[in-house]
């Protein structure tokens, strides 16, 4: 059986255990896992700030850069084992890991590469009280030692995300991956050799959460930050551990998304795309939509349409090229969606599609797969209405205004991301400015500009992350005052 090792300072290391990594398609185990011990992560961390004291601490920009360029093209090398690897772990479809996940990857190393060389900081000449002048000008230096700790939906784009900017400012990074999928993180090491980043820039702990890796990162006094994507419940615990020692954080959290559709949209575009933004991923994204609000004119033509589309989804394995449904992640997660698909029959709705399990009659069911499911009726207070289920499951309902589709989309105590359907432009970019969110799409999802902020409101994060934002994150300014 294979053995996903933790990667400290350059070398892969057996950890104090071990714990299973399981195919969700089949629910068998394809490796085991080294968890890291207490003084492994110590070690990492050791690793790290022993990293930014030597070579990697010298290196200029050009250098730099230039290795993250690497980073990028050993991905690119070995692409299909990304792919295989990304596969095997979530039980994604190949077709979206080859066109989402790996090349993310990539583009993340090369964006962020880029963008930092032409990070330029603001410079202000200052007049003195005796009339001469002083130069002030601002520095960007690395934070230190930053601790990465990612989720299993898209773990190798979001690792990667991280990873990338935190490296392009002069980090070390210490990385701890889901314990659902820490496949690629262990590939990405090979590639950091191959591309000639130091030993200790990049290291890997494998664990869990509380009493185990994840929090012996957090707790740690000399990690200088923490950079989260996960639930918004273990983003508050991180933030009390990390509360001793004071960290900055970045925290990337859980999405009640919706999505407001106008009878004057496309209405064809508008299904395709509420399509993906529903189903895409079995809805394990962050910026999923599960609640839908139709104007009511198109109201029952929409959740027809959504119903067609939600029923010719092939669920499949994971390496057929014609599967566009995979299984959820794990049986414990199949079991939180289950029971909100049964909590919402208890609730009232009226079940449009799904609600069930598929049956294939062969070794997927003893995967985690679960049917597409869409239900109406249900009153904004419901549970189902108003907490993540992260599942291939949305509710629709129907509004009369415009005003009452922006209330009952801003009625949530998330605000990660909104699409909005309309071919009236102004009225778009009006719906937009009142969407208590931080990412709206017009007439389009998940369409990503690395340069742009990313990150949510309320309980969906603190902070923003993506172009000059990351860089923002993960550096120090040092602002310089010359008397001329
Ligand atoms: P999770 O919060 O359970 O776990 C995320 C990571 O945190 C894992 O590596 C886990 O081991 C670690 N962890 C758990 N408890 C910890 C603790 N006390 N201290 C330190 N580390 C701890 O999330 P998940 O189930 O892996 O991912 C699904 C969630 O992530 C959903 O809520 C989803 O919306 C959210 N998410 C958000 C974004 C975003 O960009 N906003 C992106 C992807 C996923
Ligand atoms: O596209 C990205 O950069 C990003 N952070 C996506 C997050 C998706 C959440 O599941």
């Amino acid at each position: 059986m294979k053995l996903i090792q933790n990667y400290i300072d350059g070398r892969f290391v057996s950890g104090k255990s071990e714990f299973a990594d399981i195919n969700p398609a089949d629910g068998t185990v394809i490796a085991q896992v080294s968890e890291a011990s207490d003084g492994q992560v110590n070690d990492a961390v050791c690793a790290a700030r022993g990293a930014l004291l030597g070579e990697w601490g010298r290196l200029g920009i050009r250098e730099r850069t230039l290795r993250l360029h690497r980073v990028a093209d050993a991905i690119e090398r070995k692409f299909d084992c990304f792919v295989r690897a990304e596969v095997a772990d979530t039980g994604k479809p190949v077709s979206l890991a080859s066109r989402l996940d790996v090349p993310r990857a990539v583009a993340n190393f090369r964006v962020f590469a880029d963008l930092v060389k032409m990070s330029g900081l603001e410079s202000f000449q200052t007049e003195t009280p005796d009339g001469t002048n002083a130069l002030n000008y601002a520095v960007r230096k690395p934070l230190g030692v930053v601790g990465v700790i990612t989720p299993w939906n898209l773990p190798l784009l979001l690792l990667t995300w991280k990873v990338a900017p935190a490296l392009a400012c002069g980090n070390a990074v210490v990385v701890k991956p889901s314990e659902e999928t820490p496949a690629t993180a262990a590939l990405l090491a090979e590639a950091m050799q191959d591309a000639g980043i130091p030993n200790g820039v990049y290291n890997v702990v494998h664990g869990f959460g509380p009493g185990s890796a994840g929090e012996f990162l957090t707790q740690h006094p000399d990690v200088d930050a923490i950079t989260f994507t996960g639930e918004s419940r273990t983003g508050a615990a991180i933030m009390k551990s990390v509360a001793c020692t004071v960290k900055p954080v970045s925290f990337e959290l859980g999405g009640k998304n919706a999505a407001i559709v106008f009878a004057d949209c496309n209405f064809e575009e508008a299904v395709n795309g509420l399509s993906d933004a529903v189903f895409l991923n079995t809805g394990q994204v962050c910026l999923c939509a599960e609640r839908v609000y139709v104007e009511r004119k198109i109201f029952s033509s929409l959740v027809e349409a959504l119903k067609r589309k939600a029923e010719i989804l092939h669920p499949g394995w994971p390496n057929d090229e014609k599967t566009d449904l995979g299984p959820l992640i794990s049986a414990q997660h199949r079991e939180k969606v289950l029971s909100y698909y049964k909590l919402a029959g208890e609730e009232g709705a009226t079940l449009v599609t799904g609600g069930g399990v598929p049956e294939f009659g062969d070794n997927r069911d003893q995967g985690f797969y679960v049917q597409p499911t869409i239900y109406t009726g249900l009153p904004e207070s419901a549970r189902c209405v108003q907490e993540e289920i992260f599942g291939p499951v949305c509710h629709i309902a129907a509004f009369d205004s415009e005003e009452e589709a922006v209330a009952m989309a801003n009625d949530t105590k998330y605000g990660l991301a909104a699409s909005i359907w309309t071919s009236d432009l102004k009225r778009g970019h009006r719906v937009a400015q009142q969407m208590k969110v931080g990412i709206t799409w017009v007439n389009s999802w998940f369409l990503r500009d690395l340069r742009t902020p990313f990150g949510g409101v309320g309980l969906s994060g603190i902070g923003r992350e993506g172009g000059m934002h990351s860089l923002n994150f993960y550096s120090e300014l040092n602002n310089i005052c010359i008397r001329l």
